[in-house]
């Protein structure tokens, strides 16, 4: 079998590409990242054909062929490229990560963190001591937290501490941290942002 073509339409600020990235590093799967660069604008033609229900990022591209949505491609990486799993293997703790899966992408950002701090409890990571699913559909919202501290008015730290921990845990490897684009960036974006549409 020849080696793997795989690469990943992308977007540079956003949380799920970021997912997908950690998801591919934890793997050690080699890829090209293709960034978009005007999401609220011209769409390349690629990430249309790839993605023509939603039109949106993240896109992997196995072999030319588009898988959508961070969580599924998720589920997807972790069944093409088996070493390392990231879901657990028996099917309850199956069952657990689909279920925070689901329940961190419906529910309002902030709402989440109170159960999340809840169910990691004293673990290192969501199933235990092996980082996987959950952690990585997490970690890739947590680039954003600094630009809501700073402008929101939370702070994860005097609220949820061992969530807290667990963010510092997660940056600690370096497939997070290389991955991930940094906080400050980030939160640089955000002031930009509110600039451009006149929230100070
Ligand atoms: N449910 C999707 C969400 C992806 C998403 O919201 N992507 C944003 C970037 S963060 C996007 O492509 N926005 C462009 C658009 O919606 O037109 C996933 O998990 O992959």
């Amino acid at each position: 079998m020849g080696k793997d073509d795989v690469k990943l339409l992308s977007m540079w600020a956003s949380p799920f590409c970021m997912r997908v990235k950690v998801a591919l590093a934890e793997k050690d799967v080699a890829y090209e990242e293709i960034l978009e660069s005007d999401l609220m604008g011209a769409k390349t033609e690629l990430l249309i054909k790839s993605n023509p229900v939603h039109k949106q990022v993240p896109v992997l591209l196995h072999d030319d062929k588009p898988v959508v949505e961070s969580t599924n491609i998720l589920t997807y990486i972790d069944e093409v490229w088996p070493a390392k799993p990231l879901l657990p293997a028996c099917a309850y703790g199956k069952s657990r990560a689909r279920f925070w899966a689901d329940y961190i992408d419906r529910k309002e950002f902030l709402d989440i963190l109170m159960y999340l701090d809840g169910t990691l409890g004293e673990q290192d990571y969501f199933n235990g001591d092996t980082f996987g699913f959950v952690d990585i559909l997490l970690i890739g919202l947590t680039s954003w937290f600094p630009a809501f501290e700073k402008y929101g008015g939370f702070k994860v730290e005097d609220e949820y501490p061992k969530l807290a921990a667990w963010i510092t845990r997660s940056y600690a490897r370096e497939t997070v941290s290389e991955s991930l684009t940094s906080p400050e960036k980030i939160t640089n974006f955000v002031g930009m942002m509110r600039q451009m549409y006149g929230i100070e």
